[in-house]
């Protein structure tokens, strides 16, 4: 008894608050083509695995008829071979939205298959999705309490209904118990008593360890740290080191995958006023430590940020700090990019221009009104030549029309997404079967710098994402213009 108790309770033991996969930023956002349709999806992930994932998906069209999901691994046994999909409920108010739920049953890199049909035939595509527990919160007093007098209630009327039965089990009407039954009585009552107790014993064990088991994931998933050392004034060190200790055992430095042509993107960025920034790309050392010559920087207090991908495809965020002093070293090259400017509080809330060093500008279509905390946006530029048209000088940057990070004020948020959405370009690729799917994603697939044909880039670039929590935010958005990538800033105050 007390022990299928425990069972349907676990879950209310592990309902809890939201955290990461970038940091701080655990929904996925995606955007991009299933077959002839342009879909935008929407996933709610769980705080608890296992749990419930919320999927939203909106088509651009007024062409589909019907989305199937289906939960899946992204890589790896079981990517191939889908349960049943589930069909997406289809808005009654808005026929381009449908919406559905998931149950995802394990932790790790999983993908969200959606299905669709329409006017046009079918399409379909997979939105990587990396799935874990995220907190564990206690349970409430009162929950607690009421249980804890059940048990105690059940528990002491097992043992006095089995003295019972055994005293009075097979008496005729109107006999009373002779002294030996209630003697045998007292016996069973003991034996009862005794066995109820091993029973609770067992089962606080067995919640002990589920308990323990859950702590441990919940941590192994927290974001790793970035260990970072200054070598020979300018080579800047980084080991990932995960709040698990068997994390760098699963998590090999060296088998993490390129995502959009580099192993590793690192962010150093000033704080508290967030006014310099750099995107730079280290390289990997025989010992699986992360090295970079530094460009020539400012001395001051940098937070660090390292997005890298995992073998099976999930992504993972390295968390640091460092204090630096001034570094002369090299210019910047290749996909390394800085941006300098006013600190965060100085720009005033909201601000919606950034304007370029050639006289251009970056300008973020934001619409009116306040900006919502978890809610699926577009987030819409248009980037302007020094004449107020739309610049026809863009390129595709590290293989996209545009990369941008979000960081809240507290640095708790950080998000590196691209035009296809949250997810790591390494993840699609995985989770739609190779690169060549991806062409439809990002404009132009990822190839070394001058051996692409640089293709034409639209002057308007757009990110889907959500806020994850209500504060201040800085937003980076990245593009490249005639070989120069340039970087606009952008202040939201988020309710
Ligand atoms: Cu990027």
């Amino acid at each position: 008894m007390p022990r299928r108790m425990l069972g349907i309770l676990m879950p209310i033991l592990v309902t809890t608050l939201s955290a990461s996969a970038h940091v701080g930023s655990s929904d996925v956002f995606f955007e991009g083509d299933a077959g002839p349709y342009h879909i935008y999806v929407t996933v709610r992930v769980p705080q608890v695995i296992p749990g419930i994932a919320e999927i939203q998906v909106r088509s651009a069209s007024n062409e589909v008829e019907k989305i199937e999901i289906v939960p899946m691994r992204l890589s790896g046994a079981g990517s191939n071979f889908p349960p049943t999909p589930d069909v997406a409920e289809r808005s009654k108010q808005d026929s381009q939205f449908f919406t559905g739920r998931l149950w995802l049953m394990e932790s790790g890199a999983l993908k969200v298959r959606v299905s669709v049909e329409g006017s046009k035939g079918k399409g379909e595509l997979a939105v990587p999705v990396p799935a874990f527990a995220q907190r564990t919160l206690p349970m409430e007093r009162s929950l607690g309490g009421l249980l804890g007098l059940l048990m105690v209630f059940l528990a002491v009327g097992l043992v006095f209904i089995a003295g019972a039965a055994a005293r009075e089990g097979n008496l005729e009407p109107g006999e009373t118990p002779s002294p030996a039954k209630t003697q045998r009585a007292r016996m069973v009552m003991a034996i009862t008593a005794a066995v109820v107790l091993g029973i609770l014993f067992l089962g606080k064990t067995w919640w002990g360890a589920e308990a323990t088991n859950y702590k441990r994931d919940v941590n192994f998933f927290k974001p790793p740290e970035a260990e970072t050392q200054l070598e020979n004034l300018n080579r800047l060190v980084i080991r990932a080191k995960g709040q698990d200790p068997e994390w760098s055992k699963e998590v090999e430095m060296k088998d993490v995958i390129p995502d959009h042509n580099h192993l590793m993107h690192l962010f150093l960025i000033s704080t508290p006023g967030m006014d310099r920034m750099w995107h730079l790309h280290p390289e990997r050392a025989e010992s699986g430590a992360f090295v970079d010559d530094l460009p020539t920087m400012l001395a001051g207090h940098y937070v660090v940020f390292a997005d890298i991908v995992d073998k099976r495809g999930f992504p993972w965020t390295l968390v640091g700090q460092i204090d630096l002093p001034e570094i002369s070293g090299k210019a910047l090259s290749g996909d390394d990019s800085t941006w300098t400017g006013a600190p965060l509080a100085a720009q005033g809330d909201n601000r919606s221009v950034a304007e370029l060093a050639d006289g251009g500008r970056i300008v973020w279509e934001r619409g009116s009104g306040p900006l919502a905390a978890n809610a699926a946006m577009v987030f819409k530029f248009k980037v302007e030549d020094r004449d107020g048209n739309p610049a026809k000088d863009l390129q595709p940057y590290m293989g996209m029309a545009g990369h941008a990070e979000f960081v809240s004020s507290d640095r708790t948020v950080f998000a590196h997404i691209h035009p296809a959405g949250s997810a790591s370009m390494a993840a699609l690729e995985l989770a739609n079967g190779g690169p060549k799917v991806n062409e439809a994603i990002t404009v132009h697939h990822a190839m070394p710098e001058g051996m692409s044909i640089p293709e034409r880039v639209s002057s308007e670039v757009s990110f889907p994402y959500g806020f994850p929590k209500p504060g201040e935010y800085r937003i980076f958005v990245q593009i490249k213009r005639a070989g120069q990538v340039e970087t606009g800033v952008f202040d939201a105050q988020v309710q």
